[in-house]
């Protein structure tokens, strides 16, 4: 990392000030450049300065702040300058940067750099994108949490302990005259399976740290006119959908996010479904079954001011399924005596009991936040995928008696999968734990 990188930190556009970061070991000389020579602040320390192009003509005037590496976000030599919010002036402070030595920034260039100078571990970089990108105080809540390093010292802990057992093995492979002490072998095993179970654990955070990084896709399923761009409506607070007592009013699907709870719902309202001679009414029906051949959740909906029908849907596996009766300000006689979530679009009635229902169908909320805390994303599942089928290979070969290469090779295997999580990497690390921990010369 010889170069220095630079860039507008804030976003695009007008505001009342934009900030311009530079890092890399010439940070600190090319603001003295920019600042016409003009000696820089202390480190840490705040300072009026002005800007000035090679004529020494004034672009800019703002603050300065410096951070003497490893003591910054980098770890690196940074300087911020906190100029005027317009879209030239920032731009022209950039130029000069670039102009004196500066190399544009690459999208997250300076995590990347906080992660390879060990200012932080994979999982707390990711929690820096999630963290920005989150549409829910639950999706902050879960970034917050990460960043703060709570996966990564999980998978830390794991490592730790399989390292632990990797050592013993190989202990045993360097003397092979050497038995297994049964007793080793069994505790051996057994903190394998505990090791396995935890990364169960992860795994099973799975699904909830893909809906609240991406939303619940939610499809709104039933019958025409049954209600649901009303519930689509409702839900978001305001007319997005066209609501009508004609059949056949929705055509194309119409996606929008609600907060709800703390959970980011995608609801996606559909064509209702029925047989149809129109051409365009059928294209719109095709698509509603697409959507909830790819829903997390699907709320189906009946009309309970027509008479009784028995509902109509085959919800595909992994979905989940939310059977609601909308229109009981007009309840028609025949739903005398069926169950069932009853809800009004018309009155409001029954959504509290509809958010609650959806709530606890997807586990999730925030009162129940704390137990959960960490929430894996496809990155980290696909590793701890692979650490699982380690781990479970490893014990299988225990339990078979194998040799303990064979062991500790699976071992090894699941070590790297889950090391990656947090962008670890080993091998020297297995022999200083022999050496640290073995008296080899006995
Ligand atoms: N009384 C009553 N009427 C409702 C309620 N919810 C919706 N409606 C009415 O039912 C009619 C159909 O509503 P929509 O929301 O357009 O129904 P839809 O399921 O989207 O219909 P399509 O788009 O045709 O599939 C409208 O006239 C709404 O005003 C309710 O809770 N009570
Ligand atoms: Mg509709």
């Amino acid at each position: 990392m010889e170069s220095t990188i630079v860039a507008i930190a804030t976003p695009v556009g007008t505001g009342a000030v934009s900030m311009i970061r530079l890092s890399g070991p010439q940070a600190h000389e090319i603001a003295r450049i920019a600042l016409g020579g003009k000696s820089l602040p202390q480190p840490r320390r705040v300072a009026l300065r002005k800007i000035r192009d090679a004529d020494g003509v004034v672009i800019d005037e703002g603050v300065v702040v410096v951070f003497k590496g490893p003591a910054s976000y980098t770890g690196e030599d940074v300087v911020e300058f906190t100029g005027h919010g317009g879209v030239v002036v920032t731009r022209k402070v950039l130029e000069r940067f670039i102009e004196i030595g500066a190399t544009p920034a690459e999208p997250g260039g300076f995590t990347q750099r906080a992660f390879l100078n060990g200012r932080m571990d994979l999982t707390q970089a990711e929690a820096v994108m999630d963290l920005i990108s989150a549409q829910t105080s639950l999706a902050l809540r879960s970034a917050t949490e990460q960043l703060e390093g709570r996966l990564g010292k999980s998978c830390e802990e794991i490592r730790a302990s399989l390292l632990g057992s990797t050592a013993h093995l190989e202990a045993y492979i360097d003397f092979p005259e050497e038995d297994i002490d049964p007793a080793v072998g069994e505790s051996l095993k057994n903190s394998l399976i505990a090791q396995k179970e935890k990364i169960n654990d992860l795994l099973a955070t799975a699904d909830q740290g893909r809906i609240l990084r991406e939303g619940v896709r939610t499809v709104i399923y039933g019958k025409p006119n049954v209600g649901k761009s009303s519930l689509l409506n409702k839900l978001l607070g305001y007319q997005r959908a066209i609501v009508n007592s004609r059949e056949g009013t929705t055509r194309d699907t119409i996606e929008e996010v609600v907060n709800l709870r703390g959970i980011p719902l995608r609801l996606i309202d559909t064509a209702g479904v029925r047989e149809s001679e129109d051409e365009i009414e059928q294209e719109g029906i095709a698509m509603t079954h697409g959507q909830v051949a790819r829903a997390d959740l699907v709320i189906e909906m009946q009309d309970l001011s027509r008479p009784y029908e028995e509902p109509l849907l085959e919800v595909p596996d992994g979905a989940k399924h939310l059977r609601i009766y909308n229109k009981v300000d007009e309840l028609h006689p025949s739903w005398e005596g069926k169950t069932g979530l009853r809800i009004s679009c018309e009155t409001g009635e029954g959504f509290p009991e509809l958010e609650n229902e959806i709530s606890g169908i997807l586990s999730l909320d925030e009162s129940s936040w704390g137990v959960h805390s960490v929430a894996v994303n496809a990155r980290h599942q696909a590793c701890l995928v692979r650490a699982k089928a380690g781990l479970e290979a490893a014990v299988n070969s225990m339990l078979a008696d194998e040799e303990p290469e064979f062991t500790a090779l699976s071992l090894r295997e699941a070590m790297a999968a889950i090391g990656e999580i947090a962008g670890v990497v080993d091998t020297e690390e297995i022999l200083g734990e022999i050496f640290g921990n073995f008296c080899i010369g006995k």
